[in-house]
């Protein structure tokens, strides 16, 4: 089939390579049409009115949500999904335990299958983007192939679209080849119907080459399997290029940290998804006089600079933030940057047009009808047939909000003014932890680099019975927060940050261990969390300083009681709450090392200086 149409064909690139490429995809996808992205506004909001007018969007409220969109998904594409996510390198043991592996050459054959004539019906939209500050030499660029105009707008949002990319790229500059196709072909004239497009589970492949750095995605739309530029080059992609090129892409958040006179420290935080990323780097500091600002929520991007310290960028321009438990309580500053402009996604729509979740903290009228994220009428105690509690939005509905629009106020500062320096940020201190309910402390720091690796790498959180596969109450081990986004064999990450610590002349960050969700026996939070977190922020940069008291333990330097800043929580937070919270428990611990023992055995490419420190622990954890 004849490709019929080239549209906005002004913002088409002067880069052969690319424009072969694109063709060569139109030839198998047989799109109806082809479509040039530029990333101004009036493309975003021509594509949003499209879609609001076949029925897949809905306006918000004009005065309460300013050029606002709220989109329904199919309730089977509500997530990433794991176990159709691949990473296909030459040789399995390159993909490495934790992973998926298919053969590439296989993979390719099955979906090149699925992508013959798969657009059919649907414009082939294509987008270059920059991942970090246009030109900035921590950033790369990639280009998108989408049949999804939602994921067109979204990547406006979360990445950095536009001719300034093609500027960079000139006529045969590199970039990261990325297709994606929703998978739903519309034959003889068919269209949606306001209906989320997507493929059967089956056919879904989110499927990264880590060879060839490719990626092709099938089957789904929604965010890390559909946003490109976000797992799957980021993370999965960026992860083997950093291990080629000596550079780290990690999973972490990245704040800045400023003391009552005015010093500023830099601190990454890789903690699994759904533990706490977005809300660390927002954070309001309830101790007078320090203050945080965001730089990134999710990934971080380091090279080393010329005087050996690692330098990070936040390679997005956006937050994709978990909706529900939001609120101007818990996170003011996600709530006042999703205020405008923003994607939500399997959020409740309320009759006045507005958003609503649960956790929001905004109480409804009573016997409010609201639509639900199914697109059902839905109201506050609704229950299902068998009793069980109907929820408004989905536990995974996000926002896609514009990273300038997180206030810069001066009572509520957050996004730092130089979030955006090309040349990063130089990183102090990195931050470790996940939900874990017992033996791990509030906080402690790692005795060396190598010993903080092995903390990363051992790094586990509770599962709640949303997770896959694994059961309640478990403990999940998340390396680094890596597990699902690295991008080749785990054993191999894990040598590569240690060598990383063997850098010479490296003033490598400080490593800390923290644990927010600690509860009590009978099932609260012994930790306030949030906010209160500036606390241990606070030890955490007094460290960095070679300040900060602390005693040496088995497991590594643990503050003292009285080494966390308690002014104005001594009622919320007792004495002997915190006691517990900073106790060496050693029959925890015990257990604890034989579950990183088993742990490490999945790993056949265990680097033996990790061996060598888990040891280390057992002795010191003998004496
Ligand atoms: P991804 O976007 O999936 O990578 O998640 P994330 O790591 O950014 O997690 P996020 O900040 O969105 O938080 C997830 C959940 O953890 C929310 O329900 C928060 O309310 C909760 N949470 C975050 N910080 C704390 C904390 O300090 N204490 C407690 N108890 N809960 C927290
Ligand atoms: C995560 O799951 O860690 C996310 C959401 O940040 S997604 O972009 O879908 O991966
Ligand atoms: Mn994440």
């Amino acid at each position: 089939m004849e490709v019929k149409m080239v549209k906005n064909l002004n913002a088409a690139p002067n880069h052969p390579k690319m424009v072969a490429w694109v063709n060569e995809w139109a030839e198998l996808c047989e799109p109806d049409a082809i479509y040039w992205c530029d990333g101004t506004n009036t493309e975003y909001y021509g594509l949003c009115d499209e879609m609001v007018k076949s029925g897949l969007a809905t306006r918000l409220n004009s005065k309460l949500r300013p050029d606002c969109v709220l989109f329904r998904s199919d309730p089977s594409d509500v997530a990433r999904v794991e176990a159709r996510t691949f990473i296909a390198s030459e040789k399995e043991e390159d993909a490495g335990p934790t992973n998926h592996w298919i053969d590439p050459k296989k993979l390719k054959a099955e979906m090149t299958a699925l992508y013959k004539g798969c657009m059919h019906g649907r414009t082939m939209y294509v987008i270059p983007f920059s991942m970090g500050p246009v030109g900035s030499n921590i950033a790369k660029i990639g280009v998108e192939i989408t049949d999804s105009a939602y994921v067109v707008i979204n990547m406006h949002v979360m990445t950095r679209v536009g001719n300034a990319v093609l500027d960079v790229l000139g006529t045969d500059g590199e970039f990261v080849p990325c297709i994606h196709s929703v998978g739903k072909p519309l034959e003889n004239g068919a269209t949606d119907n306001g209906v989320w497009p997507c493929a059967p589970m089956e056919h879904k492949y989110i499927a990264q080459f880590p060879e060839t750095r490719e990626i092709w995605s099938y089957g789904s739309g929604y965010g890390g399997n559909a946003i490109l530029g976000k797992k799957c080059l980021a993370l999965r992609i960026a992860s083997v290029q950093a291990r080629d090129e000596g550079w780290m892409a990690e999973h972490m958040l990245i704040l800045k940290l400023t003391n009552p006179e005015g010093k500023v420290k830099y601190v990454t935080g890789a903690f699994p998804s759904a533990c706490g990323k977005t809300n660390l780097a927002m954070l309001i500091p309830t101790i007078p006089g320090w203050k945080v600002e965001t730089i990134g929520d999710d990934i971080s991007w380091m090279k080393f600079g010329k005087d050996g310290r690692l330098y990070a960028i936040n390679p997005e321009n956006g937050f994709f933030g978990v909706a529900p438990g939001t609120s101007m309580k818990s996170n003011k500053n996600a709530m006042l940057s999703c205020a405008k402009e923003t994607i939500f996604t399997n959020c409740a729509l309320r009759p006045n047009g507005d958003i609503w979740w649960e956790g929001m903290d905004v109480e409804l009228e009573p016997g409010e009808k609201l639509i639900d994220w199914k697109g059902n009428v839905w109201e506050m105690g609704k229950t299902d047939a068998e009793g069980k509690p109907v929820k408004a939005a989905h536990p995974n509905a996000r926002f896609t909000a514009r990273a300038c629009n997180c206030p810069v106020i001066a009572d509520c500062p957050a996004i730092a003014p130089n979030w955006e320096d090309p040349a990063g940020v130089p990183i102090d201190a990195f931050l470790f932890g996940g939900r874990r309910p017992s033996t791990l402390p509030l906080v402690y720091q790692a005795l060396s680099w190598e010993h903080g690796v092995m903390i990363g790498s051992s790094v586990g959180s509770e599962v709640t019975a949303a997770a896959l596969d694994v059961k309640a109450g478990t403990v999940r081990r998340d390396p680094f927060a890596m597990l699902p986004f690295c991008g080749y064999n785990m054993g191999d990450y894990w040598k590569h940050w240690i060598e990383i610590g063997k850098v010479a002349g490296a003033k490598l960050p400080k490593i800390f261990c923290v644990n927010w969700f600690r509860k009590t026996a009978d099932g609260k939070w012994l930790w306030p969390g949030f906010g209160d977190n500036s606390r241990v922020l606070k030890w955490v940069f007094e460290r960095c300083d070679g300040e900060g008291k602390a005693v040496e333990t088995p497991i590594g330097y643990m503050p003292t009681v009285d080494a966390i800043d308690r002014t104005g929580i001594e009622n919320k937070v007792t004495e002997a709450d915190m006691k517990e919270l900073l106790s060496f428990d050693r029959e925890g611990w015990l257990k604890e090392l034989e579950m990183i023992k088993e742990h490490y055995k999945k790993f056949d490419r265990l680097p033996k200086e990790l061996t060598a420190q888990l040891e280390a622990l057992e002795a010191r954890l003998a004496k």
